[in-house]
């Protein structure tokens, strides 16, 4: 059917047109009825390149060390990458990456914020990442039905069991509750049998609401596996990472002010006011006629 411009859906309207021009209407009914999607080359193979070698680079200045992307036997488990964004502005084609940001915005509202920019460097262990729904800090079950947050993960390695990929609980969205420490495991015996893995060649973005179970097997084998999660949350949650005084110039200079990155960043912030009061200039108008607010 044709989505019209009607008043009762008026934002819903804007993004499902968006979602349908982007071909991702599948995606869409995956995310509804799985709780998750994966979009196959959502990255060109250039593109994730460039990611995962700014992410390794990223890593080895933090933590002072060398990393072997095929051999690596030192790095034990995972050590995060964290507040990517400023390390490298190929890390902003990653944030507004049209196809997953419409997914994300479905999800999540126009108004919504980038809660962190990380990246779970994986070398060989035995545990994982165990599961567990990226609702947390503090929100009580049962969940609601609307995402809180929202993650888009990249695969900047192809994605296998042995590998150490990502792993999902298909429909766990419906649940509305963090698994149990019973349910919560993805190697040796008290593996949750209901948890698969996410197999799916590098330059994938899996994309799921904030409910679903989720985490990552461990690795297998010699070497690394490399995401990118760009994790987005509603602005009444606290975000992960504090963007706000930190943003470069130069970022801002090549978005503009009233650009989605800077509504992302949370340049638009109002509330958070001290002595001087609110920012009523905060409540930016965009072209369409809607604020950010919204
Ligand atoms: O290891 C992974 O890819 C999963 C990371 C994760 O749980 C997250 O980004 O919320
Ligand atoms: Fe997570």
């Amino acid at each position: 059917m044709e989505i019209g411009e009607w008043a009762a859906t008026p934002d819903l309207g804007r993004i499902y047109r968006e979602i349908r021009a982007l071909g991702l209407e599948t995606n869409l009914a995956e995310l509804e009825a799985f709780g998750f999607t994966v979009i196959e080359g959502a990255l060109s193979p250039e593109l994730t390149v460039r990611l995962r070698d700014a992410v390794l680079r990223s890593w080895e200045e933090r933590y002072g060390r060398r990393l072997d992307l095929e051999g690596e036997t030192e790095l034990n488990e995972v050590r995060l990458a964290s507040y990517l964004l400023f390390k490298d502005p190929v890390f902003e084609e990653a944030v507004l990456n049209p196809k997953p940001l419409a997914l994300i915005t479905y999800l999540l509202g126009q108004s919504c914020w980038l809660s962190s920019l990380t990246s779970h460097v994986k070398g060989p262990g035995e545990v994982g990442l165990l599961l567990h729904s990226d609702t947390a800090n503090g929100v009580p079950a049962p969940f609601s039905a609307y995402s809180h947050v929202a993650n888009c993960n990249y695969a900047l390695t192809d994605y296998t069991e042995a590998g150490g990929c990502l792993a999902m609980v298909p429909g766990s969205h419906r649940l509305h509750r963090q698994p149990t420490r019973w349910e919560v495991h993805l190697a040796g015996p008290e593996r949750n049998p209901q948890a698969i893995p996410i197999e799916v060649p590098a330059g994938s973005a899996v994309v799921w609401h904030g409910a679903t179970w989720h985490g990552s097997f461990p690795r297998r084998t010699p070497g690394l596996r490399v995401n990118l999660a760009a994790y987005f949350c509603r602005q009444y949650m606290a975000p992960q990472e504090i963007y706000g005084d930190c943003v470069p110039t130069e970022l801002i200079a090549r978005h503009g002010r009233d650009s989605r990155m800077a509504q992302l960043l949370g340049l638009n912030r109002f509330n958070g006011w001290r002595d001087e009061g609110p920012d009523l200039d905060r409540r930016r108008v965009l072209p369409a006629g809607r604020t950010w607010q919204s």
